[in-house]
C-alpha cells in the first residue's frame, strides 16, 4: 500500500519533471486559513471593484472562493505549482524612456501564462491519476489556473511555496515573486507542507513606492487604486485622480514587485528557460507611437496567444493615450488628435486629457 508522503515525493517529482520550480500540497482545513476570512471581508470593503467574479456567492449566500470546497465537495488536499517567469530584462523602475510605455513582466512571453501553465499542470494530473490507478486508489482530480473559485495564494502560503507579502504577492526565498500559480486540487488526503516563514519584517518598501497608495494596509489590496486593475479589468473611463500617477503604464504593474528586496537580492529571481517567456518585441517595453497607431486588426494579430489581449483594444489604446499624456512629449500631439477623432467617445475623452496635459 503506497503512504501519503510516498504520493507527496511522487507529486513533487512529476512537477519538476513537468518543468515547476516549486510544488507542494496543502489541506483544506480551511477553518484554520484566517487570509480566507480576510477575503470574505475584502469583498464586502468593496475592493474587488468591478471584478464581479470574484463575488459569485453558492446558493446558500457564501462566497464560492471562501472554500475550494465550494468547487468541489469532494477536494480533501490541494496541489499547488509554481512556474518562474522572470526574464533577463530590466525592471519597470529601472526603464525611463519617454516615447515606450510599460507592459507587466508577467505578459512578455509568446504564450499567455494560463496556456503555459495548464499545459504543465496536466502533466501533473495526469501522473498523480496514474499512480493512483496502479495502486487502485479511487481519485477525484481538477486543475486551475486563475480559472477557478480559489483564492490560490493561500493554498499557496498552506502548501509552503512562501508567505504572502505586504505586497500580497506570494514571494519565495530564492525566487523572489515572479512566479505564477497553479493549483490541482485532489481527493486524496495528502500529508501538507508546513507554510513558509513570512520574511516581510519591518520592510515597507512596496507600500511606499505604490503611486496610488493602492496597498491601504500590509496584505491588502484596494483594486479600485491598482494600476494592474485599471489598465487590465477596468473597462470605461479611468478615474481622473489616478491617471497622472499612472505613468508609462500600458497594461499591468510590477513596481510593488520591482523595489521588492526579494527581487533584488543577489542570487535571487533567476531567470526562466521557458521559451514561452521570454520576451516579444511587441510586448517588452514597445513605442507609444506604433501602439497609438495600430488598428484592431493589427492589435489581434500581435497579441493574438498574449494576456494583453486582455485589455481588449479599445482598453489598451486608452491606456495608450494615457501613458503619452504622462510622458512630456509634445510630438505625440498628432497621434492624441487622431485618436480623439476616433469615434470612441471614451478614448476620445482620453486622448483630450492627454493633450491638454501635453499642453
Ligand atoms: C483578482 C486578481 C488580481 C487583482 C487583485 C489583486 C489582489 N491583490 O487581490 C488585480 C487585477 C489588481 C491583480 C493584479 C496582479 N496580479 Co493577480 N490575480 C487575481 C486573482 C484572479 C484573484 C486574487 C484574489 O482573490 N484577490 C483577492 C485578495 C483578497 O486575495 P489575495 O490577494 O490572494 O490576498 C490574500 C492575502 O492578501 C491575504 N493576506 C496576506 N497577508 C495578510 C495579512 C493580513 C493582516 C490579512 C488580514 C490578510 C492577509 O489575505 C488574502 C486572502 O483573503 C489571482 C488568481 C487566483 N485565482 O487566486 C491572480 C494572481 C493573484 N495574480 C497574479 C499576478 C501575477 C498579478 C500581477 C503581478 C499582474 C501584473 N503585473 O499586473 C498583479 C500584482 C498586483 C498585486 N500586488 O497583487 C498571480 C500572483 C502570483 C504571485 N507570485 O503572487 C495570481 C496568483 C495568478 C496566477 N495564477 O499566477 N490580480
Ligand atoms: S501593482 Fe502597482 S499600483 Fe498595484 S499595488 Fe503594486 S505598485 Fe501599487
Ligand atoms: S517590499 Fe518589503 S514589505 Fe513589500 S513584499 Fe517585499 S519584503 Fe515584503
Amino acid at each position: 500500500m503506497i503512504s501519503s508522503s510516498d504520493i507527496s515525493q511522487a507529486v513533487t517529482q512529476a512537477a519538476t519533471e513537468a518543468g515547476f520550480e516549486l510544488s507542494g500540497i496543502a489541506s483544506v482545513r480551511e477553518e484554520d486559513f484566517p487570509e480566507l476570512h480576510a477575503f470574505i471581508e475584502w469583498v464586502d470593503s468593496g475592493h474587488a471593484g468591478e471584478m464581479k467574479y470574484l463575488e459569485k456567492r453558492t446558493e446558500d449566500g457564501t462566497l464560492k472562493r471562501a472554500s475550494a470546497k465550494n468547487a468541489a465537495p469532494w477536494v480533501r488536499s490541494v496541489i499547488v505549482c509554481g512556474l518562474n517567469y522572470n526574464t533577463d530584462k530590466p525592471y519597470s523602475t529601472q526603464a525611463h524612456d519617454p516615447q515606450r510605455g510599460w507592459i507587466s513582466r508577467y505578459a512578455w512571453g509568446s504564450k499567455d501564462y494560463h496556456h503555459a501553465l495548464g499545459r504543465r499542470l496536466q502533466q501533473v494530473e495526469a501522473a498523480v491519476r496514474h499512480m493512483a490507478a496502479q495502486n487502485n486508489l479511487p481519485i477525484e482530480t481538477r486543475s486551475y489556473v486563475d480559472t477557478g473559485p480559489i483564492v490560490e495564494r493561500v493554498y499557496a502560503r498552506y502548501a509552503g511555496l512562501g508567505w504572502i507579502g505586504k505586497n500580497t504577492c506570494l514571494i519565495h526565498e530564492k525566487l523572489g515573486s515572479f512566479f505564477f500559480l497553479g493549483v490541482i486540487l485532489t481527493s486524496l488526503d495528502l500529508a501538507p507542507a508546513l507554510p513558509a516563514a513570512d520574511r516581510c519584517g519591518s520592510c515597507t518598501r512596496c507600500i511606499d513606492a505604490c503611486p496610488t497608495q493602492a496597498i491601504v494596509a500590509p496584505g491588502k489590496l484596494d483594486s479600485r487604486r491598482c494600476i494592474a486593475y485599471l489598465t487590465i479589468e477596468k473597462r470605461g473611463e479611468i478615474p481622473l485622480e489616478f491617471r497622472s500617477q499612472m505613468g508609462h503604464h500600458i497594461f499591468g504593474c510590477d513596481i510593488c514587485q520591482d523595489v521588492c528586496p526579494w527581487n533584488n537580492k543577489a542570487g535571487n529571481a533567476p531567470f526562466t528557460e521557458a521559451p514561452e517567456f521570454q520576451p516579444q518585441p511587441q510586448s517588452f517595453h514597445p513605442g507609444l507611437a506604433a501602439l497609438a497607431e495600430m488598428n484592431e486588426d493589427a492589435f489581434r494579430q500581435a497579441f493574438r496567444d498574449s494576456p494583453v489581449k486582455r485589455a481588449k483594444y479599445a482598453g489598451l489604446k486608452r491606456n495608450v493615450a494615457v501613458a503619452m499624456g504622462n510622458s512630456g512629449q509634445k510630438e505625440f500631439a498628432p497621434h492624441l488628435e487622431k485618436m480623439a477623432a476616433e469615434g470612441d467617445a471614451v478614448l476620445a475623452e482620453h486622448a483630450l486629457w492627454a493633450l491638454e496635459k501635453l499642453r
